[in-house]
């Protein structure tokens, strides 16, 4: 199968107008695989607009959305403002923020939606816990996620990717097995052709958690791996770089 990986950097609460360059120096370097990779930067909203205008025709993406067109609702950011200041992702549902702001899968899925309503390319993390794992209830507990946060849009696999994030896995080093992942990555796929049909079959799914250049090769030949969505390793275009070539 010839999908074309994806390669997403989530910057999280990192950086300010002095990583621009790295920004730069990403986007540039990115072109020399444009056709066999699709890389995208996802950074915090303040460096959104700036970042857009110094890397015309490479994709900037965002964090998070509020779910609504607008309103009362102090500090947050709907899906046409981040359109609005030059980004054409946004990742949704990323552990920390179901976490730390107790979003559930209803939430999410109605990020999903108004992120692909406005035109946005949407990633949609799901991902158990250490607990969950170890109770043996990781594949059940991740396939009612995406159940239930899945859009219930018809969705177009070119805008619209799930990224499989084990919260254990996430900052600390530690990866899962090829076969863990392979397995869970299959659960997903079957969640998603019982959505979606055939368009099921194309959405790119992406492992996150701990991606580095060492082990990026590795993850990238697990089957039903269509990218992936790095972190720590996506600050600096020396790190992120030989991840996107593994991918291309
Ligand atoms: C998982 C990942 C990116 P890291 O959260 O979303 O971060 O690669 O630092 O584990």
């Amino acid at each position: 199968d010839k999908m074309v990986k994806l390669i997403a950097g989530n910057w999280k609460m990192h950086g300010t107008a002095d990583s621009l360059a790295e920004v730069r120096a990403i986007a540039e370097w990115a072109r020399k695989f444009e056709g066999g990779v699709e890389v995208a930067l996802c950074l915090p909203a303040t460096l959104i607009h700036r970042a857009a205008e110094a890397v015309p025709g490479f994709t900037i993406g965002a964090q998070d959305l509020h779910h609504m067109e607008k309103g009362a609702h102090t500090g947050d950011i709907c899906a046409a403002m981040l359109h609005d200041a030059g980004a054409s992702m946004v990742i949704v549902g990323h552990s920390e923020r179901r976490e730390a702001h107790r979003e559930a899968d209803a939430d999410v899925r109605a990020k999903a939606e108004a992120g692909l309503a406005a035109g946005l390319k949407v990633i949609l993390c799901v991902g158990e816990s250490l607990e969950v794992r170890e109770a043996g209830r990781a594949e059940q507990t991740v396939a009612a996620q995406v159940d239930a946060s899945l859009p219930r849009t018809a969705v177009d696999p070119a805008v619209f990717s799930v990224a499989y994030e084990p919260i254990w896995a996430i900052g600390t080093g530690k990866v899962a097995e090829p076969i863990d992942i392979e397995e869970m990555h299959r659960a997903i796929r079957e969640r998603l052709v019982s959505a979606y049909g055939e368009a099921g079959t194309g959405v790119r799914i992406l492992y996150g958690g701990s991606v580095k250049a060492s082990n990026a090769a590795e993850i990238f030949a697990v089957r039903e791996v269509g990218g992936a969505l790095v972190g720590g390793a996506s600050l600096t275009a020396a790190d992120f770089l030989p991840i996107v070539e593994a991918g291309a």
